[in-house]
C-alpha cells in the first residue's frame, strides 16, 4: 500500500533528532540537587587490600560521601551475577568468584573499583579520591589466555585454584577420533582471536535517585535490557524491589554488547543515591571505558579439520582456551560456550565434530559478548581451517566448500544446531560473480607488475541468532527465558503507540518497527510511535542483543497485531451490522464484502472506544492488545563475504581493494538499515582482522592500549565500498521470516580479510590484527627464501 511499508527503503525516523542534536542521552539528563560520583580504581592488578583510610577524602570540600566495599557488605548488597550456568565435562559448576560492586579483600585487574567519592561537583569527586589511601599489598598478575594456568601460585579467585572456570566439551570425542584415524588429510592451525574493547560512542553512564517518599528508585542507565538490569539488582544484588525500581534506558548511543551487562557502577550509584539522599550521576570517561566495559574475544585454539581424498569433511577438533578476564560478567560464561561450540559446522555437512572449551580468569577485564559474541570466533575457525585445507589440498577454496555445504534442510549438525532454512551455494554462486572470480589471476599479475601482492580470502559464515528458544537456552543452563513481548495500544484516533521490550541504540527501530505496523494497518507511518526503554512504561522484555529484536522482537508485535486486528474487526462488523466472517480488512480500510460499506482504520479504533454500537458484555471497549513471543528455532543467517587485499610489501600496508558480502537475512524489512548494519558489522570485523586489539603488559598487568593512541579503530579510509546482495531463504521460525542482519559483518569479516591476506603472502597464518608492522615482517619472512633461491 504505502512506501512506509516492509522491503522499503524509508528513512530513519530517530535520526532527525539525533542529528540535530536533539537526542537524550543519560548524561543529558540532570536531576535537581544532583551529586556527582567518581570512581577510585585499582592501579595493580592485583592485590591483596590492607586497609582503606578514607577519612581525609571525606572531609574534603564537597564531599557527601566515600563508600568502599565494607560499606556495601555492611549494608548487605549482593555481588554482581553471572546469569548461565556452565558445567564442566565431569559435571561440576563452573567456579564463580565473588564480584562485590567495590573490592572487598583484592582488586583483580588495573580499573577495578576500590571506592566511590560522591560529591558536590565531579572536580571535588576527583580531588577527594587523591586523599582516599588504600595499603595494597602486591600480587603476581596472570593476563596471558595461555598461560593462565600455568603461572602465578596466586588464583585470582580463590574457588578456581588453577585459574580454571570450567572444562567444557560439546559433541562425541570417540566419533571425532575414529574419523580422524581414516582420513587422507589432516589440516591443523593454531589460532588466536584477539582481544577487542568494545568503543561505542556513547561512553556508559549511569544516574542513581531516590524518593523516599515512596521508598523507591529510579535508575537512568545506557543498558540494552533495562528490564534485566532491574531483575538482576532487584533479585540478584538486592537493591530494591522490583515494583519499586523503575530503570530508564533512554537514547543510548551504541553498546554492541557491551551494555548489555550489569556493571558495578550503575549498581553503585542506585544505592548510593539512598545513602546520601540525593541523586548520583556517573558518566564514564574513555579510559575508563578501555579499562572496565567488558572486553571481547580473546580466544586461543587449536584446530583440526580431517578431510578424505576428495576433500570431504570428516571431522572437526578443536580445543579452545577462552579468557573469561578477573570477574565473570553478566553472560561471559555462555559466549565461549553455547554461543561458539554449536556454530563450528559452519555452512558444512560435518559429520564428526568435538570442542572443549576452557574458561579462565586472568588480571584483566571481564570479558563478555561483543559483536557476534562467540560466532566471529567459530566462524574465523571453520573459514581459516577450510581455506587453509584448499590450500594444503590444492583445491579451489570455493570448490572445496561447495563440495561440503550443507544441501538440504532441516540439516541437524552434531553440535546441537538444526539449520532450518538456507542456500550456500547461492551466495557463493552470487559473490563470485560480483567479485568477478574468474578474472582475479589477471588483477593479481597488474598487482605484481606494480611490485604489489594481491591476495582473496573467503568467509562462508553462519550464524545462530534472533535469541532464542526459552526452553532450549533453559536446557542449557540460561537463567532467563529469551522471548520478547509486545503491546500495541491503538489511541481513539487511530494512532498507534507499540510499547516493545527491545532496546534500540543505533539500529533503527523506531521506523523499521513502525514498518511493519504500517504495513498491517495501513496507517502512515508517522501515526506509528515506539516506545521502550522504561520499565514503568514498557511491560517486560529481554532487550537487544544477538540480532533478536527483528526476528524476536517484531514476532511479538505481529502477535499483537493479530489481536488487534481481530478485535478491530468484531467491532466493524457490530458498526457495519454484518457477520464478522464478511468483514475484510485491507489498506487500512474494513469493509463489508459484497456491499460498499466502509469503515477506516481510525473510524474503527474510535468506535471501540466509544462503545457505543456494540455490546459491551461480548466486547470489552478499547483497542489495545499485548503478546509474549517465544520463538522456536534461532535464526540461521548465513553468507559469503569475499575479500581482496592489496599489499605493499616495503611498507606492510595492507589495502582492502575489493569487498562483495551476499547474505542470506530472510524477509528484510527496510534494505537500507540493513545496508547500515553490514557496512557497521564488516567495519568492526575488519578492525579486528587489521587495527584494532587490547594488550596487557605481561608482567605487571597494566593496560598498555588504554586510549586512542595505541588502540587503533578502523577509519573510512581503511575500508572499500562495499558489494552488497542477498540471497532469501525467509526464516521458518517466526512470522515475518526474518533472520537477524545486526552481526553478521562483524561476524563474517575477520575470516575473510586474513585468508585475503595470507593468500597474498602464501603464509599459512598471521595473527590478527594484521597491522602494517606484522604483515611487513611477514613480507620479509616470504622474500627471504626466495632472494636466497
Ligand atoms: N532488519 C531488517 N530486516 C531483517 C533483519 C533486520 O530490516 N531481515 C532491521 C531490524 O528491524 C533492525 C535492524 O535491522 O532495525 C537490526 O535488526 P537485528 O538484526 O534483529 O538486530 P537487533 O536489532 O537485535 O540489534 C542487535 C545487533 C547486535 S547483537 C549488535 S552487537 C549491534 C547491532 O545490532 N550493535 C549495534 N547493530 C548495532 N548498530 C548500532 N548502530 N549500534 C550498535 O550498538
Amino acid at each position: 500500500m504505502t512506501v512506509t511499508g516492509i522491503g522499503q527503503r524509508v528513512l530513519r525516523k530517530e535520526d532527525r533528532r539525533f542529528i540535530t542534536g536533539k537526542g537524550k542521552y543519560t548524561d543529558d539528563i540532570n536531576l535537581p540537587r544532583q551529586t556527582y560520583a567518581y570512581f577510585l580504581r585499582s592501579p595493580h592488578a592485583h592485590a591483596r587490600i590492607r586497609g582503606i583510610d578514607t577519612a581525609a577524602a571525606k572531609a574534603a570540600p564537597g564531599v557527601l560521601d566515600v563508600l568502599t566495599g565494607a560499606d556495601l557488605a555492611a549494608d548487605k548488597v549482593g555481588n554482581l551475577i553471572c546469569g548461565w550456568m556452565i558445567h564442566s565435562k565431569d559435571g561440576t559448576p563452573m567456579k564463580a568468584g565473588p564480584h562485590p560492586a567495590l573490592a572487598q579483600d583484592k582488586v583483580r585487574y588495573v580499573g577495578d573499583h576500590v571506592a566511590v567519592v560522591v560529591a558536590e561537583s565531579l572536580n571535588q569527586a576527583k580531588a577527594a579520591a587523591e586523599l582516599i589511601a588504600v595499603d595494597y599489598e602486591p600480587l603476581p598478575a596472570v593476563v596471558d589466555t595461555a598461560k593462565a594456568r600455568t603461572s602465578s601460585g596466586q588464583p585470582v579467585h580463590e574457588i578456581a585454584p588453577d585459574n580454571t572456570v570450567f572444562e567444557w566439551s560439546l559433541g562425541d570425542a570417540q566419533a571425532v577420533e575414529q574419523a580422524f584415524a581414516r582420513a587422507r588429510h589432516v589440516t591443523k592451525l593454531d589460532l588466536v582471536n584477539n582481544r577487542l574493547a568494545p568503543n561505542a560512542i556513547e561512553t556508559r553512564a549511569a544516574i542513581g535517585d531516590y524518593d523516599s517518599g515512596s521508598d523507591s528508585f529510579t535508575l537512568y542507565t545506557t543498558s540494552q535490557n533495562p528490564h534485566v538490569a532491574r531483575l538482576v539488582l532487584s533479585a540478584f544484588i538486592g537493591i530494591a524491589p522490583e515494583h519499586r525500581l523503575r530503570v530508564i534506558a533512554p537514547d543510548v548511543g551504541g553498546g554492541f554488547g557491551s551494555k548489555i551487562f550489569i556493571y558495578p557502577e550503575e549498581t553503585v550509584c542506585v544505592w548510593a543515591a539512598k545513602k546520601v539522599g540525593r541523586p548520583v550521576k556517573w558518566t564514564g570517561d574513555r579510559s575508563e571505558a578501555f579499562l572496565a566495559d567488558a572486553h571481547g574475544r580473546d580466544h586461543v585454539t587449536r584446530a583440526e579439520l580431517a578431510l578424505d581424498e576428495n576433500g570431504r569433511f570428516l571431522a572437526l577438533r578443536v580445543k579452545t582456551t577462552a579468557n573469561l578476564g578477573a570477574y565473570l560478567s553478566t553472560f561471559s560464561s555462555c559466549v565461549p560456550t553455547y554461543l561458539y561450540a554449536p556454530l563450528l559446522s559452519g555452512q558444512y555437512d560435518i559429520p564428526a565434530i568435538y570442542a572443549e572449551v576452557d574458561g579462565v580468569y586472568t588480571n584483566t577485564a571481564p570479558v563478555d559478548a561483543y559483536r557476534g559474541a562467540g560466532r566471529p570466533e567459530a566462524t574465523y575457525v571453520v573459514e581459516r581451517l577450510v581455506e587453509t585445507a584448499a590450500r594444503e589440498m590444492n583445491i579451489d577454496p570455493a570448490e572445496l566448500r561447495r563440495r561440503n555445504f550443507v544441501k538440504s534442510f532441516p540439516h541437524q549438525t552434531p553440535v546441537i544446531m538444526m539449520y532450518d532454512a538456507g542456500n550456500y551455494e547461492a551466495s557463493l554462486d552470487r559473490a563470485l560473480e560480483l567479485i568477478d572470480y574468474r578474472n582475479f589471476p589477471q588483477r593479481r599479475a597488474m598487482s605484481e607488475s606494480k611490485g604489489r601482492l594481491r591476495g582473496i580470502g573467503f568467509s562462508a559464515y553462519i550464524e545462530a541468532c534472533g535469541i532464542a528458544p526459552s526452553a532450549a537456552v533453559g536446557s542449557l543452563g540460561a537463567g532467563v527465558g529469551l522471548w520478547e513481548s509486545a503491546e500495541v495500544r491503538v489511541n481513539p484516533t487511530g494512532n498507534v503507540e507499540v510499547l516493545t521490550g527491545s532496546h534500540a541504540h543505533g539500529q533503527g527501530h523506531e521506523t523499521t518497527f513502525a514498518q511493519l505496523v504500517s504495513e498491517r494497518l495501513g496507517i502512515p507511518i508517522d501515526q506509528v510511535s515506539i516506545v521502550h526503554g522504561d520499565t514503568d512504561k514498557v511491560q517486560f522484555g529481554m532487550g537487544t542483543y544477538g540480532s533478536r529484536s527483528g526476528a524476536v522482537g517484531m514476532s511479538a508485535i505481529v502477535k499483537a497485531l493479530d489481536k488487534v486486528e481481530a478485535k478491530a474487526r468484531k467491532v466493524a462488523a457490530h458498526v457495519m451490522e454484518a457477520a464478522e466472517t464478511d468483514i475484510a480488512f485491507e489498506d487500512g480500510a474494513f469493509t463489508v464484502k459484497g456491499t460498499d460499506k466502509k469503515m477506516a482504520f481510525a473510524e474503527v479504533a474510535l468506535a471501540a472506544y466509544v462503545a457505543h454500537k456494540f455490546p459491551t458484555s461480548e466486547i470489552e471497549p478499547g483497542l489495545k492488545e499485548s503478546a509474549f513471543y517465544d520463538p522456536t528455532n534461532f535464526t540461521f543467517p548465513a553468507g559469503c563475504h569475499i575479500c581482496e587485499v592489496e599489499i605493499d610489501p616495503t611498507t606492510g600496508q595492507t589495502k582492502i581493494a575489493n569487498w562483495v558480502a551476499v547474505d542470506d537475512f530472510g524477509t528484510i524489512i527496510n534494505p537500507m538499515i540493513v545496508e547500515g548494519q553490514v557496512h557497521g558489522g564488516i567495519a568492526q570485523g575488519v578492525g579486528q582482522a587489521l587495527t584494532e586489539g587490547c594488550r596487557y603488559d605481561a608482567e605487571t598487568g597494566q593496560l598498555l592500549t588504554g586510549s586512542y593512541m595505541d588502540y587503533c579503530m578502523p577509519r573510512a579510509e581503511d575500508l572499500p565500498d562495499f558489494r552488497l546482495d542477498y540471497t532469501t531463504t525467509p526464516a521458518p521460525s517466526n512470522p515475518l521470516g526474518i533472520k537477524g542482519c545486526g552481526e553478521a559483518g562483524a561476524i563474517a569479516a575477520p575470516a575473510a580479510v586474513i585468508n585475503a591476506i595470507t593468500d597474498a603472502l602464501g603464509v599459512v597464518d598471521i595473527p590478527m590484527p594484521a597491522t602494517p608492522e606484522v604483515v611487513w615482517r611477514a613480507a620479509q619472512e616470504r622474500a627471504r627464501p626466495m632472494a636466497a633461491e
